[in-house]
């Protein structure tokens, strides 16, 4: 067949896409009127992963999983947008890695909310300014984000869902050599990250070399501003700010993952089945051993298996007191969770159950 031939074929199958993906928006419409009469939320994380899986279970043809899954994220972000705009709120700037993360969820046609910190991401959705939050929780290499389980401990948002990326780390300079750099900017744990390549190339340096600023992306803004400076920030955001990048995959290890929290207000997930939980946990201080040891034993006895336990110390107080942030499978609504969560409701904050990625 000719190559005009097989781009009519095309030609005539993208038609009928568009007019089924409208006949699809006609429905979503209805179903948006019906959640506005009913007032229930228009993002199900849950219903998304379930029609991923039904897809990828069906298929056929060529397409793999992940193919399937982009396909239908930018179809959810679509539908959604039509139901009713929503807009999210990440920490930027624009090309930071969870930037990415936000925009693997919610699609490129999400309206989106760049902020210069954790903080006012949390803030942004506590006054409505956004409906969503993507903020960075924890990474393999580095450990926890200490302000995001803080601001999950002092307001009371929920975790809507989990994002887990890979974090690639690139050196962009506008200097011609080496020699002439005179700081590098980036964000404290992408610093932490580098360290060998850091130490390969800078090692001799005085701490003021290595400025710390609120993201990789300002850092990447900041090094397209001067000849003299470098930033440790994502491709993406090199490109963005027209920074040459010099060396690339400069992270310590291949395997550096983060995993991002989307959050949001007054917002709970149905059971889809396959579910994680996060808590925080406050245990009576009351000096007598095993307190820590009895709690973690009840998860066992009910059968559920506990995912991670990390703990923060209090900030009132004389005492060095701890609290606990801790995740398990299962949903909030099982009865063996249930089971706990009654048991000790004056020292458990639940902060969501949401379908289980990693
Ligand atoms: C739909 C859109 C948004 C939700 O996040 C989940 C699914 C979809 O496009 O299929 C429809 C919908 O709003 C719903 O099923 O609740």
């Amino acid at each position: 067949m000719s190559l005009e031939e097989l781009r009519n074929q095309i030609d005539s199958l993208d038609n009928q896409m568009l007019e089924i993906l409208n006949k699809r928006m006609d429905v979503v419409k209805q179903v948006g009127e019906l959640k506005k009469q009913t007032q229930t939320v228009i993002y199900r994380p849950e219903r998304e992963k379930q029609i991923v899986d039904r897809l990828a279970a069906a298929n056929k043809g060529l397409l793999n999983r992940a193919a399937i899954e982009a396909i239908y994220l930018e179809i959810f972000a679509v539908s959604r947008n039509l139901e009713l705009p929503e807009r999210i709120a990440y920490l930027g700037p624009e090309g930071s890695f969870t930037h990415q993360a936000a925009e693997s969820r919610f699609g490129a046609m999400s309206d989106y909310l760049a902020l210069p910190n954790i903080r006012s991401v949390f803030e942004s959705i506590d006054t409505g300014r956004a409906r969503f939050g993507v903020v960075p929780i924890e990474n393999n290499l580095e450990g926890i984000v200490k302000e995001t389980i803080d601001l999950l401990n002092e307001t009371d948002l929920k975790i809507v869902s989990e994002v887990v990326i890979s974090v690639h780390f690139t050196f962009a300079t506008k200097a011609e050599k080496l020699s002439d750099i005179k700081r590098i900017y980036s964000k404290d744990i992408a610093f932490g990250q580098c360290e060998k390549f850091l130490n390969d190339y800078f090692g001799a340096k005085d701490d003021d070399f290595f400025v710390q600023v609120d993201s990789t992306s300002k850092a990447a803004k900041l090094a397209g501003l001067e000849t003299d400076s470098a930033a440790i920030c994502s491709h993406i955001a090199a490109k963005l700010f027209d920074v040459p990048i010099l060396f690339d995959n400069i992270q310590d290890s291949a395997q550096n993952r983060t995993r991002f929290f989307i959050i949001g207000k007054d917002f709970i997930n149905q059971n889809s089945g396959n579910d994680k939980t996060t808590i925080i946990a406050k245990l009576p201080e009351d000096g007598k051993p095993g307190t820590l040891v009895r709690f973690l034993q009840e998860f066992e006895s009910q059968g559920i298996n506990l995912l991670k336990i990390e703990s923060r110390p209090v900030k009132e107080g004389e005492q060095f007191n701890f609290w606990f942030l801790m995740e398990f499978d299962g949903y909030f609504l099982d009865e063996s969770v249930q089971k706990i969560m009654a048991k000790h409701a004056s020292e458990i904050k639940w902060l969501g159950s949401y379908v289980k990625s990693i």
